[in-house]
């Protein structure tokens, strides 16, 4: 369709969609009716269920995904923009209201342990009336590079075949979990919280497991999580959570609940499918429950250029590229142009903050035509650097390896 829409448009299309479906859906339609579950799927265009355009210069289609293109990011700021953030839906894209969304809290982990019944709730004026907080943070998919699994070490593993792309970073507004949670009678006994979005139920090879939730420990929610409602200074998308989404920073994405709906505040540890069947290293290193619930996105690094580029020789190219780690900050970045035999240190230029990406560069200038393969490896402040192979696990999850970048010189 039209890759040219702006923000700006994409955003008038839904609000008329969203009018259109409240209109068409009659004046029965009360709070306590079918907008409990706040959502209905939009109408996508795309086939997706992903509601913003997905334009293949920007975007690799996978399913009821999208992956950005890294050479979409050469020749931006340091943020991704909304447009070419990717997208990791196991539903289609909720169109939700927020005039009659609540955000609802319960369980006996809040004073006078209120009911999923009768929860203490919040509405999104309630939300944008109280202190704002922003954070530049990544959002990366747990399977992210799930593919090089295959391409690099020859193992199979199952899931999204996504290459590097299940990643962003945004400048994220919105109000401190801790903040909400507070306010709703957080108890000091409480240890685990169980974020659901209002995305349809999730069904997996014909089994419904409900909606997407993944508990959440409180000590992590008290810390540094928001209630993001605005991405790179704008009301979030609605592929990226509109109205409001959980920004878990430095975890791995599923966390980040998208199209919150309530929260449940437990004083005992809470499960869900997110966190015992998927979101684990399952595989003949772990135990047959599998490892311990993920929680920190390792260290990774990508180069801003096509897959299989073409580079032309005797020229001087800077090689861009981002490295990021939810260890905390990216210390430096190694680049080596003859498939691992040298290595330089990068250049890095602007933040380097902990939570985020730092971007670097590396001037190259091929002589010899032909295939090469152009690696890049970093090392975060806890010393933590990619590894030459990744730790297999069925699942394919947490691909950390030194990528080996394919390009063309002739
Ligand atoms: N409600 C809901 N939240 C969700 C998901 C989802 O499918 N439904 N996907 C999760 C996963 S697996 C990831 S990686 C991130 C992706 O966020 P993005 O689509 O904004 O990039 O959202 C998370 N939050
Ligand atoms: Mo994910």
């Amino acid at each position: 369709m039209d890759g040219d829409l702006t923000d700006e448009a994409v955003y008038e299309l839904t609000r008329r969609r969203m009018l259109r479906l409240t209109a068409g859906a009659g004046l029965g339609l009360g709070i306590g009716s079918a907008l409990a579950t706040g959502a209905r799927p939009a109408a996508a265009d795309n086939g997706s269920g992903i509601v913003k355009p997905l334009p293949p210069e920007l975007f690799i289609p996978r399913g009821t995904n999208a992956e950005m293109r890294w050479e979409a990011m050469r020749g931006q700021g340091h943020l991704t923009p909304a447009d070419r953030f990717f997208v990791r839906n196991h539903v289609a894209t909720p169109i939700i209201d927020a005039r009659t969304w609540r955000l609802k809290l319960w369980g006996d982990g809040l004073h006078r342990s209120p009911t999923e019944d009768r929860p203490v709730e919040f509405t999104y004026e309630d939300l944008l009336g109280m202190r704002a907080e922003s954070l530049t943070a990544f959002i990366e998919c747990t399977g992210n590079g799930r593919s090089l699994y295959t391409s690099q070490q020859g193992q199979q593993v199952s899931g999204t075949p996504w290459g590097l792309g299940a990643v962003g970073v945004a400048h994220w507004r919105g109000v401190r979990l801790a903040t909400v949670l507070e306010r709703a009678g957080l108890t000091r006994r409480a240890v685990d919280l169980l974020p659901r979005g209002l995305d349809a139920d999730f069904v997996d090879k014909g089994e419904n497991l409900g909606r997407v939730r993944r508990p959440l420990p409180v000590a992590k929610a008290l810390k540094d999580v928001l209630l993001a409602y605005e991405m790179n200074g704008r009301p979030l998308p609605p592929d990226h959570g509109y109205p409001v989404r959980l920004v878990v920073p430095s975890w791995v994405g599923i966390a980040s609940i998208k199209w919150l709906g309530d929260i449940q505040v437990s004083q005992q540890p809470l499960y869900s499918p997110w966190n015992t069947r998927y979101y684990r290293l399952f595989g003949p290193d772990q135990p047959p429950e599998g490892s311990a619930p993920l929680t920190r996105m390792n260290v990774k690094s990508a180069f801003e250029l096509p897959w299989d580029a073409a580079l032309a020789a005797d020229r001087t190219h800077v090689l861009h590229g981002r490295s990021w780690s939810g260890n905390g900050r990216v210390r430096h970045v190694a680049v080596s142009v003859d498939g691992g035999a040298s290595w330089q240190r990068a250049r890095t230029r602007g933040p380097h903050h902990a939570r985020d990406w730092v971007r670097w560069e590396l001037p190259w200038r091929p002589r010899a035509a032909g295939r090469h393969e152009l690696l890049a490896r970093a090392v975060d402040e806890t010393g933590a650097a990619q590894p030459d192979v990744a730790p297999y696990n069925t699942l394919g999850y947490l691909f950390g390896a030194v990528a080996r970048h394919p390009v063309t010189v002739s």
